[in-house]
């Protein structure tokens, strides 16, 4: 199902070629092509096969989270954010293509998101998810979580949690959203749709912490773990599973479904 997901993507992007310069068209390409862990789009889909949807209707909304993620990482990588060198393996977009490529990227990528979804999706899905997708990437989102990351200095196991929803668990909550949307359900089942992908995006970040203990001396960021003990964040882990299980039980997301091995892949670390 990637690979249909990708060939779709592939096509999307061809149609923007003509109007653009060919060296910034190959730099867009470079980081949207560039090895991903597609695990929001893969997220989606399970969902959507285990509601029976049809996968291609949510591929649009797929590529759009995809294109504000990728953005956002254009972004992060800058000298004025995190500063890195290199991305998945490769030259982050400002080392290959230089900083003012990049700023340009991250807009193109953004704004292309919402021509997507536009395109593709028609009335009052189109608006419910333009709205979503708003929301979640802005500053009630993923913009605001980085704000309270990269411009304050106070940290609490309050402020971290609220970092980790904002910037990781947001787009996930689009991510989810969108398919109870695209399905036509109602306001109520698209609510718990929400808190599922958000749930599941809290999640993935408090593992992440715990999996970086290991790392600590060469981390370059403080985590939750200098705030709560380890025992304290496995207790978090555990309760925040079991509400996640019990949401998808609710929902009638089948336990042993395409749904539930995505999320297991994301805990083994197999993508
Ligand atoms: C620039 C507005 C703006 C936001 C940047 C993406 C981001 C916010 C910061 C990067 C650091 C970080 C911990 C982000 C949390 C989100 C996250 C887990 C990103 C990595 O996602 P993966 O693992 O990445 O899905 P791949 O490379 O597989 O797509």
């Amino acid at each position: 199902m990637v690979k249909r997901f990708e060939s779709f993507c592939k096509k999307e992007f061809l149609k923007q070629k003509e109007n653009m310069d060919p060296d910034f068209f190959e730099s867009l390409e470079y980081s949207f092509f560039s090895e991903g862990k597609r695990f929001r789009p893969r997220l989606m889909m399970s969902l959507a096969e285990d509601i029976d949807l049809d996968l291609e209707k949510v591929f649009p909304a797929a590529m759009a989270v995809e294109l504000v993620h990728t953005y956002s990482l254009v972004h992060d990588d800058l000298p004025a954010m995190d500063n890195d060198k290199y991305r998945r393996g490769k030259l982050s977009h400002h080392a290959k293509y230089g900083e003012a490529s990049a700023v340009l990227a991250g807009d193109a990528l953004l704004t292309l998101a919402f021509e997507v979804l536009a395109v593709h999706y028609s009335d009052l899905a189109l608006k419910d998810l333009v709205l979503k997708l708003s929301k979640c990437a802005g500053v009630g989102g993923m913009v605001g979580g980085q704000v309270l990351d990269c411009l304050t200095t106070t940290r609490n196991e309050e402020i971290f949690k609220k970092i980790h929803i904002l910037k990781t668990a947001k787009l996930f909550e689009f991510c989810s959203y969108s398919v109870a949307c695209i399905n036509d359900m109602g306001s109520s089942e698209q609510i718990k749709f929400a808190d599922l992908g958000k749930g599941l995006g809290l999640l993935f970040q408090l593992q992440d912490d715990l999996l970086d203990e290991d790392k600590k001396d060469e981390r370059e960021e403080e985590n939750i773990l200098s705030v709560v003990s380890r025992e304290q964040l496995i207790a978090k882990i555990d309760s925040q599973k079991k509400n996640l299980l019990d949401l998808m039980a609710d929902l009638k997301i089948p336990p042993d479904g395409a749904f539930m091995k995505v999320v297991e892949k994301l805990f083994e670390r197999e993508f």
